[in-house]
């Protein structure tokens, strides 16, 4: 067989060496890190002035600021395509509602009120990256969640020229503002805000590493969705995987371009062997093969394990973008699996299928993200607020636990504020 690609076989040792190798941590890049830096005090300090010179320099695209707003109508696109974008928004839309948080409250031991609000964001800048082969589906993948959930702007920003079928897509989705802008400047633009662009509450999407690290520079003046990299998928199969099947859906990931990161893990050596010779035969007739040839290369890990549970239980270590379980019972294996941004079951679900229009957020946590963050959902366009009503009566019975606290921490002023509701008069030595 092939050695071109990383092959193990694991044994008692490597199983643990291979468990600390797939444990991941994503470091941000510090010469990236200085650049976008540049970028993003350019914007602050010049605004629109530095947003023309940024895009004319990084995206040789020369844009006044009242052309970097598209109020233009968009043009409905081929009736195949438009058919497809509708199925995917109707999933998503649906997807949306059926998973929108809902208000909730309980009695807490002293039988005061206490629970949680949800309301939506007021103004959201979502990031859709363009470039040659624009991922159209990010569109849809995001900005109707904000729609379903009740934000009122929706500033999408997308790097100039944009794709025609891509603006469409923004505004059915709901966008209600378009700017054609890309990168850090973008990001900058959103968070800061510039004589045309007011600033949002919070900033969405996937983009490239100077998206990603303007993103992470500017968490804590705006909130942002999740700081997702390069695709990448793990698949766990058994010996009754379709060998056909599996390579198809790691070549899938491995398209997205030479950062992508794919992974095999599986009890079957058999298995293992059919879907490296799959590989190489589908490979063959992808237009995108050098990408993947190189993903194969530099970014591909093929397992043997000595069992199923090994597989499994290696997953949560590597804490995969998509984790597909291509095994007899997908629901058995399901409950033995930790951490991943999004599990795909049975031999019937390829990871297309979210990737382009099933329902849940395709923008996911990777690089190993996914043991600590989750993918984009319904709540990432809420702001909670905790909501707390207590009675007399409730407040009577926990009042001396109050007072306790304060005496503890050395706070009278606390203490009063509830005794001095119950008439109990003010204690001389409430500070201790
Ligand atoms: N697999 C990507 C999403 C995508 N795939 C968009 C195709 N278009 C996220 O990991
Ligand atoms: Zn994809």
């Amino acid at each position: 067989m092939t050695s071109r690609y990383r092959i193990l076989s694991c044994d008692r040792e490597e199983f643990s060496q291979l468990r600390r190798e797939l444990h991941r941590r994503a470091f941000p890049n510090p010469e990236l890190a200085e650049r976008v830096r540049s970028i993003l005090e350019r914007v602050r300090a010049k605004g629109d002035t530095a947003l023309v010179e940024l895009t004319r320099e990084l995206d040789r695209v020369a844009l006044s600021p009242s052309e970097f707003c598209r109020k233009d109508p968009p043009k409905r696109p081929a009736a195949a395509i438009h058919k497809a974008l509708c199925w995917s928004l109707a999933n998503v839309r649906r997807f949306a509602r059926a998973s929108r948080p809902k208000d909730w409250r309980i009695r807490n031991r002293e039988g005061a009120w206490v629970g949680e609000r949800f309301l939506p964001l007021e103004r959201v800048g979502v990031y859709v990256p363009g470039g040659t082969a624009p991922l159209i589906s990010t569109a849809l993948m995001t900005i109707p969640f904000a729609r379903e959930a009740g934000v009122r702007e929706i500033a999408a920003v997308t790097p100039p020229p944009i794709d025609p079928v891509l603006y469409y897509a923004l505004r059915s989705a709901g966008a209600t503002e378009v700017y054609s802008l890309g990168g850090a400047q973008a990001v900058a633009a959103l968070a800061y805000g510039t004589e045309t662009i007011r600033p949002v509450d919070k900033i969405f999407g996937p983009g490239n590493s100077y998206v990603v690290e303007a993103k992470r520079q500017l968490f804590g003046l705006v909130a942002v969705d999740l700081l997702p990299g390069p695709s990448e998928v793990a698949v766990v199969a058994d010996e009754h995987a379709q060998a056909r099947f599996v390579a198809a859906d790691l070549l899938a990931q491995a398209e997205h371009g030479p950062s992508s990161r794919i992974l095999l893990l599986t009890p079957s050596r058999k298995v293992l062997e059919e879907v490296i010779a799959q590989i190489e035969e589908q490979t063959e007739t992808l237009p995108r093969r050098s990408m993947v040839e190189s993903v194969l290369r530099d970014h591909a890990l093929f397992v043997s394990t000595r069992t199923l549970e090994e597989a499994l239980e290696l997953v949560g270590e590597f804490a995969p973008e998509h984790l597909s379980l291509a095994v007899r019972r997908p629901h058995e294996a399901l409950r033995q699996v930790r951490h991943c941004g999004a599990i795909y079951l049975g031999s019937y679900s390829p990871v297309a299928a979210g990737d382009f229009l099933a329902g849940p957020s395709h923008t996911l946590p990777t690089g190993g993200s996914a043991r600590a963050f989750d993918g984009l959902r319904m709540e990432h366009f809420f702001q909670r607020t905790s909501v707390l009503e207590y009675s007399k009566a409730a407040l009577a019975r926990v009042e001396p636990q109050i007072a306790r606290f304060a005496q503890i921490e050395g706070l009278a002023a606390h203490g009063r504020s509830a005794s001095v509701r119950l008439d109990r008069g003010i204690r001389a030595k409430e500070a201790g």
